[in-house]
């Protein structure tokens, strides 16, 4: 006789599953659309019916590659349905993806309200022989001492016997989000042999990359750890080019250097480090379910990071200073926004920060950049050529490919007497744009 479990295992392999989505947005939006275009029945569900609305006309709300395409199929073939609501849908899931935001909370701690929320309205009407999967970022320890009692408590079911759960984190970096949940490695993180195999069976359906079986402790880990290692490496790049400015050095030349070696392979320094993931998971890394843990690397590293756009508005300072300039006197044209290049996205920019410390100071600012059009009410240019007009220095914060092939003897002409290139993101040669009568200036030179 087939167990329980096997029964969903072969209604997963036959594509009869239905799957709940939970949370749409980077990352639970690709995650219902793959599963939907794979075959499934996939129902979505959000809080913010904003998002429900968009999706339904079968647009994407967010900006992703072949993520339209994708959705209007999805909805036109009614493959994929949203919805605000978690009753009438939960009740019919075999499985329940949640994709929900954990932020960092006051003093750095994270936030787990939307999680624990979320998973007690599903609890509800979870039903039996279903199989959970997390996909939020959690700090290690949340899968089996805050997923689990919670559903246990509020379902009246039992763990392991009437509904099993796995921890499967994504691993996708926003503006690849399709091409890498479909391409990457994943982990599967089972609370127990059966969950494992499910789980293990389900992404399996989406994905060509290796599915790596794993407990869920581990896997939890091993998700914060990979972005902490990422942030900690980008501190010594960071650090290295503090160093190199005092020795007088070219902190890219020795990186490219250093990197020569087999075994190395040291990050880029620039402005900071922004994005949802690198400025969060450190601090889930050291805080576990129950405790802070100690770390000698880990915070300090973030602290690097952090220090960095600080350090980008005292290079522009130190270089206004030396033409008798002060930056409240001075209009500065900020050359992106966004916390990475050729994305729209501006969470935990350093580029903000940046702009906020000059804005402090009483420069006058303007923002240049294509892939976002407004920002706190503040329009933002697409075209650097008006941007710049009686400007004194450009600062570029985001190393989009566009602010890499731009005319800059062009812009000089625009520009007042003397200008400055602030080069927080080191894609210009320091060479060419001196020739071209700028003073240059750059994190790490
Ligand atoms: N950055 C540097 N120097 C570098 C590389 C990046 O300063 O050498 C900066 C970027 O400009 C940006 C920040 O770091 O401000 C983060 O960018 P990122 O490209 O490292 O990654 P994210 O935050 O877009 O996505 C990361 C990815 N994790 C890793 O590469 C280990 C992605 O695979 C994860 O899925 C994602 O976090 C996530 O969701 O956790």
């Amino acid at each position: 006789m087939q167990s329980l479990s096997d029964e969903l295992k072969e209604k997963i392999k036959k594509k009869e599953a239905q799957i709940v989505v939970i949370g749409l947005g980077f990352v639970g939006l690709p995650t219902a659309v793959l599963f939907a275009n794979a075959g499934f029945n996939v129902t979505g569900i959000d809080i913010n019916p904003k998002i429900i609305e968009i999706v339904n006309e079968g647009k994407s709300p967010i900006e992703e590659p072949e993520l339209d395409d994708l959705i209007r199929k999805v909805i036109e073939n009614k493959k994929l349905v949203v919805s605000t609501k978690y009753d009438g849908t939960i009740e019919n899931a075999d499985v329940i993806i949640f994709v929900v935001q954990t932020p960092l909370g006051k003093n750095k701690k994270p936030d787990l309200t939307y999680l624990k929320n979320a998973l007690t309205e599903a609890s509800k009407y979870i039903k039996k022989q279903s199989l959970i999967i997390i996909e939020s970022t959690t700090p290690p320890g949340t899968t089996h001492n805050i997923v689990i009692p919670i559903i246990e408590k509020i379902s009246k079911l039992k763990n392991g016997v009437d509904f099993w759960v796995a921890y499967c984190p994504e691993r996708i970096a926003p503006g690849k989000a399709v091409k890498e949940f479909i391409e990457n490695n994943r982990l599967v993180g089972g609370t127990d042999e059966t969950s494992t195999e499910l789980a293990y069976s389900l992404l399996t359906q989406i994905t060509k990359g290796k599915v790596i079986k794993t407990t869920a402790l581990t896997a939890e880990i091993s998700k914060v750890a990979e972005n902490t290692f990422r942030d900690i490496n980008i501190a010594y790049a960071n650090e290295l080019a503090l160093l190199c400015e005092h020795l007088n050095a070219d902190v890219i030349s020795v990186i490219q250097c250093a990197n020569t070696h087999p075994r190395v392979n040291i990050h880029l320094p620039g402005p900071g480090v922004g994005g949802p993931c690198l400025t969060k998971d450190p601090h889930f890394l050291i805080t576990s379910v129950s405790m802070e843990l100690p770390s000698d690397l880990i915070i300090p590293s973030r602290k690097i990071n952090d220090y960095m756009p600080k350090h980008v508005v005292s290079l522009t300072e130190e270089a206004l200073k030396n033409q008798d300039k002060k930056i409240s006197d001075c209009k500065i044209a900020i050359f992106g926004l966004a916390y990475k290049g050729d994305v729209n996205d501006t969470r935990e920019s350093p580029a903000i920060k940046i702009y906020e410390l000059l804005s402090a100071r009483g420069a006058n600012l303007v923002i240049v950049d294509p892939f976002i059009n407004e920002w706190q009410g503040i329009s933002i240019y697409d075209d650097p050529i008006n941007a710049v007009v009686n400007a004194d220095v450009i600062l570029i914060a985001t190393d989009h490919s566009m602010f890499k092939k731009l005319d800059y003897s062009l812009l000089k002409t625009k520009m007042n007497e003397k200008p400055i290139l602030v080069d927080g993101k080191r894609i210009l040669s320091k060479q060419q744009i001196e020739e071209l009568g700028f003073v240059y200036v750059g994190v790490g030179v």
